[in-house]
């Protein structure tokens, strides 16, 4: 094996997944459902993949090093790329440095640009000769939203019907520069979140009377938004951006225990996204499994917008994301 650093970027979802498929191998990390996001300019995850020397796997985010379960997760991922490199034997062991580059007002997740880039450099590392399908879909096993970090700009996720996975593929709908808009983060409060999205996905799914409406309406929304995104028409995306996420969070509320994953501060932030539209601003939001409030804006209506969100108390901060580019990989010396 080589040495090897790849880059990815982290993704929102405007058409949102949530759920994995029952009926299919877990290791495959089906979803229930399809998907469309952006890949965000500036939030990137850094991984250099290297052998080590003294025959032990070791893993380091931001300088500290891995245990438990994020360490296993890693060495399962690594072990997956090396079985689709088609290499015979057992995986060398690796040093894996990873490095988020997330603004520290960013709020997000690291899990879609973290394991698209693991992906990427873990498979120039092992020399496997693979495309950026094949690479989604290895990086889709380690968390289902680092497939959409491969590629840049708008990409799509389709579920796929298939058992074995091979026709839930992700490509890219249009490239970062097909349409000038900008992602806002919106952060209204720090701190790590009580459930985290795997296990809340399958509390939503065996406990929610409103998962199976998620399921069924979610592809309309995936091919009109798709159509949308075409087309540049933020007035048709919007409304079906914040359908797709307000339905997600109705079946989230509605699972047992509930799962409400929102602040006070959330809810005041999107009646303020409201007020701007009815004040003539194109603004339409999305909110993950977390707190913060993510906006999608035309470029020149930006500044505009933020300086509004934050005005809204308890708005900790609001940055402002251009579309970003597909992950890249380098083979070091
Ligand atoms: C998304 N989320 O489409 C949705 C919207 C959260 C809400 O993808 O279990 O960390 O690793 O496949 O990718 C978060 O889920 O979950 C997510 P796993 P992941 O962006």
């Amino acid at each position: 094996m080589r040495s090897a650093r790849a880059t990815a970027c982290s993704n929102i979802a405007l058409v949102k997944y949530w759920g994995k498929r029952a009926d299919t191998d877990p290791d495959l990390n089906l979803p229930d459902v399809g998907s469309l996001s952006l890949t965000l300019a500036d939030l990137a995850t850094v991984t250099t993949v290297r052998p080590a020397v003294d025959g032990r796997d070791h893993f380091e985010l931001d300088g500290v090093p891995l245990d438990g379960r994020p360490a296993r997760r890693i060495a399962e991922h690594l072990d997956r790329v090396w079985a689709a490199a088609g290499l015979r034997g057992s995986r060398p062991a690796c040093v894996v440095e990873s490095e988020n580059h997330l603004p520290t007002a960013a709020g997000l997740a690291s899990s879609a640009s973290g394991f698209a880039a693991l992906t990427c450099a873990a498979a120039a590392a092992f020399e496997a000769d693979l495309d950026d399908a094949a690479l989604s879909a290895l990086a889709r096993r380690g968390s289902g939203s680092a497939a959409r970090s491969i590629f840049g700009g708008f990409v799509r996720l389709d579920r796929g019907v298939r058992p074995d996975g091979s026709d839930c593929v992700a490509r890219p709908v249009a490239g970062p520069d097909h349409w000038d808009v900008r992602l806002l983060v919106v952060r209204t409060t720090t701190g790590p979140k009580k459930v985290g999205s795997t296990e809340g996905m399958e509390r939503c799914r065996t406990t929610s009377p409103y998962y199976r409406a998620w399921v069924e309406t979610s592809e309309a929304d995936l091919d009109a938004a798709t159509e949308a995104v075409l087309d540049r028409d933020i007035d048709r995306l919007g409304p079906i951006m914040e359908h797709s996420c307000f339905k997600m969070h109705a079946a989230m509320m509605a699972s047992r225990p509930p799962l409400l994953y929102w602040k006070g501060t959330t809810v005041d932030a999107i009646h303020e996204v409201w007020a701007l539209r009815e004040a003539g601003c194109p603004a339409y939001l999305t909110i993950d499994a977390g707190p913060h409030v993510k906006v999608l804006v035309p470029a020149n209506r930006a500044d505009e917008a933020a300086g509004r969100l934050r005005t809204v108390p308890g708005v900790e901060a609001v940055t402002i994301h251009a579309p970003g580019p597909a992950a890249r990989v380098e083979v070091l010396p």
